[in-house]
C-alpha cells in the first residue's frame, strides 16, 4: 500500500444509481491511501450496494432519504470524517487517478478545487455538442453575475476542505449540485482553484441527465442565488445599521 502522501484524511464521496456494472472499474482507479470511500446509494434497483461493498472492503453505505444527485451527495457530505471531501461519479466518467491533483491543490493553499474539462490539460468523451454548449453558456453567465472565473461549471468533480461545508451550506436535489457548490463557494470568499481533469466515457447504462430539465434548473439556480447574496447582504446592512 502507497504512504499517504499528504498530512490530511480524504473521503470520497460516490453518488451511484444503478452502476453496479461501473463501480468495480471505479474503485479500481482510487489510490491506495484514500482514508475513506462513502457510496451514497439513491436507492437502486441492481445489485450496486452488494457489489461495491464487495469490491472495496470497509466501504460505507449511506442510503439517501431523498431523490436526486444533490441530495445524494449532501447527505454523503455529512457523513464524512475526512479533513477532505471529494466527489466523484460512479459512471466510470470521473477517474479516481485524478484525486492526487486535487488533494495537492487543496495542500497547497486553495479551500475549493473543481475540475475543468477546459483547462489546459482537461478534456472530456462523454459530453455532447448539446451540453457542451449549455454548459459554456451556463458558465459565462455565472461568469459575468458572480465575478468568477470558471471554465467549466457543470462538472461533478470537485474537492474541498470539510470544514468549509457550513459556508457552503448545500440545499437542493439535483444536477443543480455543481452550480450551487460553485456559486457559495465563491460567495463564501473561498479561495477556488480549477484542477485539469479528463472526463472518460460512461462505461455501461445511460445518463440519468436531461439536457433541457436539468439544464433549466441549473439557470434557475444562477439567477436565484444572486438574490440569496443581496438579502444576505441588505440583511447585514440591517443588522449594521441597528
Ligand atoms: N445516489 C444517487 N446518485 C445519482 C442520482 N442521479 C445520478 N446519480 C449518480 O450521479 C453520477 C452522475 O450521473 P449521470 O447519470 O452519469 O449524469 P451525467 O454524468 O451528468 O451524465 C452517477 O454516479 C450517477 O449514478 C440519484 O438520484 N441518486
Ligand atoms: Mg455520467
Amino acid at each position: 500500500m502507497d504512504k499517504q502522501p499528504f498530512a490530511a484524511s480524504v473521503s470520497v464521496i460516490v453518488p451511484a444509481m444503478n452502476e453496479a456494472e461501473n463501480l468495480p472499474h471505479v474503485f479500481a482507479t482510487l489510490p491506495d491511501w484514500i482514508d475513506e470511500v462513502i457510496l451514497v446509494d439513491g436507492n437502486s434497483t441492481d445489485d450496486t450496494v452488494a457489489v461495491a461493498r464487495e469490491s472495496r472492503p470497509g466501504l460505507r453505505v449511506v442510503t439517501q432519504t431523498r431523490r436526486g444527485k444533490g441530495n445524494a451527495l449532501i447527505e454523503g457530505f455529512q457523513a464524512a470524517q475526512g479533513d477532505i471531501i471529494v466527489m466523484i461519479d460512479a459512471d466510470g466518467s470521473t477517474n479516481g487517478r485524478e484525486i492526487r491533483s486535487f488533494v495537492a491543490t487543496l495542500v497547497n493553499g486553495a479551500d475549493f478545487a473543481k475540475g475543468s474539462r477546459y483547462a489546459p490539460g482537461g478534456g472530456s468523451d462523454d459530453l455532447s455538442p448539446i451540453r457542451s454548449l449549455g454548459n459554456r453558456i451556463l458558465t459565462g453567465l455565472t461568469n459575468l453575475l458572480y465575478g468568477t472565473r470558471y471554465t467549466d461549471l457543470c462538472y461533478g468533480y470537485i474537492a474541498f476542505w470539510t470544514r468549509h461545508l457550513d459556508a457552503l451550506d448545500l440545499d437542493c436535489d439535483g444536477f443543480e449540485i455543481e452550480t450551487l457548490m460553485n456559486v457559495r463557494a465563491a460567495q463564501a470568499g473561498l479561495v477556488i482553484r480549477e484542477v485539469p481533469s479528463h472526463e472518460r466515457s460512461r462505461i455501461h447504462g445511460e445518463s440519468n441527465l436531461n439536457a433541457l430539465r436539468d439544464g433549466w434548473r441549473v439557470l434557475r439556480t444562477i439567477l436565484r442565488e444572486r438574490g440569496r447574496g443581496r438579502s444576505v447582504t441588505a440583511q447585514a446592512q440591517v443588522a449594521l445599521a441597528k
